[in-house]
């Protein structure tokens, strides 16, 4: 088994509820996801802290300070529960600083999924510190390594939250290996949902290939992001890869896209990879529609594996629960 990191600070960290379809409902990332992967994973380690400074490589300053102070700054004004916007200045967004929380909330988030509770913050640096040290295990000769984090990552951009997502880690890592030498980084998304956050910080980056596979924006979350003809800009033009799936995806379906996904990734020829990875593909999955079941994902991490790249693998989305534990410890058995 390879090394695994984990910080139970992430448990603290429990939005109550959010936005859904006209209704406000339960929260779907509870501290249990968390235990279940934990309880699944034999001697997962306490991470080292490498400060801010990385999650500043990728992350906007005055973002950071808002994830830190938001909540302090809610209570301040009074409101109830955990700070949530309701504003989001996204059409004709003028560049102000404004100093109310509810201005903030909505300025440094895109959806209303995503409540800025006392502990994200706190949940969300140790989740990082897990992937930089996930990272410097891989650095330092170790073939994979993983990361447990919780909340997760991949919907978060530089200055935005979304998506139950503060802080992109798979982007943090990848900036990490960057400014540790490595010269081409490539990240396999394999959440159900796209990793709009992961896309847009690497959009017009010749260094960092994004390739996810996810269920098609047309029907599913996150809508504006991850169609098929979203490819890069600039010098990210063709370093971005979106394989969008129909609901309904099995094994069959799926493995053939992860194929594509790092037939594009040997092109490009990476010295590491980073595996942004949910299993909310899991067939039981409560807000999910692919068809994956325990087994499937030794088979996926089998051929990841076999490419023979360096990977840190990064914990994404997956809110089955107890099964949450067994789909990840099968997902890592496949690189063994
Ligand atoms: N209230 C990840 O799996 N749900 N994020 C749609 C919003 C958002 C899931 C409705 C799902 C985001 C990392
Ligand atoms: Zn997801």
């Amino acid at each position: 088994m390879m090394r695994g990191f984990f910080d139970p600070r992430q448990l603290k960290h429990a939005p109550r509820q959010e936005l859904h379809n006209g209704a406000f409902v339960a929260h779907a990332d509870v501290p249990l996801r968390a235990e279940s992967v934990a309880a699944a994973l034999p001697g997962l380690e306490p991470p080292g802290d490498h400060g801010e400074a990385p999650i500043l490589g990728v992350h906007d300053a005055g973002y950071v300070d808002f994830l830190k102070n938001g909540a302090r700054l809610w209570a301040e004004a009074g409101r109830p529960g955990e700070a949530i916007g309701y504003v989001f200045p996204v059409v004709g967004r003028r560049p102000i600083a404004l100093s109310r929380i509810d201005a903030l909330v909505g300025r440094y988030s895109y959806d209303a999924g995503t409540p800025l509770t006392p502990d994200a913050w706190e949940a969300s640096y140790w989740s990082a510190q897990c992937a930089l040290s996930a990272l410097d295990a891989v650095l330092a000769g170790d073939r994979n390594a993983f990361a447990l984090a919780r909340p997760p990552g991949h919907h978060a951009g530089r200055d935005y939250m979304g998506g139950y997502c503060y802080l992109n880690y798979a982007a943090v890592t990848a900036q990490a290996a960057r400014d540790a030498g490595v010269e081409r980084v490539a990240i396999l998304d394999i959440d159900y949902h796209h990793g709009n956050g992961t896309q847009h910080i690497f959009w017009e980056r010749g260094d960092v290939f994004y390739a996810s596979i996810h269920a098609d924006p047309a029907t599913d979350y996150p809508f504006y992001w991850g169609h098929a003809d979203e490819a890069g800009e600039g010098e990210g033009a063709g370093k971005t890869l979106n394989l969008p799936l129909a609901q309904g995806a099995d094994l069959g379906v799926y493995r053939a896209a992860q194929t594509r996904a790092l037939d594009a990734i040997a092109g490009f020829d990476p010295g590491l990879i980073v595996v942004s990875f949910g299993a909310d593909t899991f067939v039981d999955d409560p807000i999910s529609r692919f068809r994956l079941e325990t087994p499937d994902y030794a088979v996926l991490g089998t051929d990841i594996a076999a490419r023979g790249w360096p990977g840190v693998i990064v914990m994404e989305g997956g809110y089955a629960g107890e099964a949450l534990g067994r789909n990840v410890a099968s997902f890592l058995s496949g690189f063994a």
